[in-house]
């Protein structure tokens, strides 16, 4: 009966200490979180930013550089904006509202990475899309994630992938720039500022 215990014993001491062990080998590494300006992990880079010219769909009686002391909201212009109208179906009398940053992601890094999400204040909603060949018919379609291979690198383009701004909040006139954060899964937010072109 001893000779059954003891062994016994001595498995349980064992497996606790490989548990403290474990614990006390993850605690410290939680709580250095990067400073919000460090550029993440530094393996991912952005190159050659650019967007299309586009107009918003409600900033008629609002041109740019109109007297701000003046301005006050109305009525009239909360009625005027549309509300959620863009999301889902992006069909061509909506394409006005919508722009795209278009840019290339560059990953230095020996781990592969996924863009995951873009956000900014630029537009109502921003979504990741592709674009599909359905027939003859070129469409667009969400997609969760755009993945950027390990030493590697993806080009976002008019006809592939894209960051999509839907409900743009102003227009986007040549020589304008805009501001949009992407996140990526493990290099964290990469802020992009994007100017406005005519494409090539
Ligand atoms: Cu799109």
């Amino acid at each position: 009966m001893r000779s059954i215990f003891i062994p016994a014993l001595i498995a349980g001491a064992l497996l606790l200490g490989a548990c403290g062990q474990a614990g006390t080998a993850q605690a410290p590494t939680a709580a250095n979180a990067p400073a919000t300006n460090a550029p993440a992990a530094g393996a991912i880079q952005i190159s050659d930013p650019w967007a299309r010219p586009a107009i918003a769909m409600m900033g008629d009686e609002q041109p740019a550089g109109a007297s701000m002391g003046e301005a006050k909201p109305t009525d009239a212009m909360a009625a005027a904006q549309p509300t959620g109208a863009a999301v889902g179906g992006e069909s061509a009398a909506m394409s006005g509202a919508n722009g795209a940053p278009y840019l290339t992601i560059t990953n230095t890094g020996d781990a592969a990475d996924r863009l995951i999400k873009a956000t900014g204040d630029i537009a109502k909603s921003i979504e990741l899309h592709t674009v599909i060949k359905n027939g003859d018919v070129m469409e667009m379609r969400p997609v969760e994630a755009i993945e950027v291979p390990a030493k590697g690198s993806v080009k976002l383009m008019p006809g592939s992938f894209h960051v999509m701004l839907i409900g743009l909040n102003r227009d986007l006139k040549v020589g304008d720039s805009l501001d949009v954060t992407l996140q990526f899964e493990k290099a964290g937010a990469v802020p992009v500022h994007a100017t406005v072109r005519q494409p090539e």
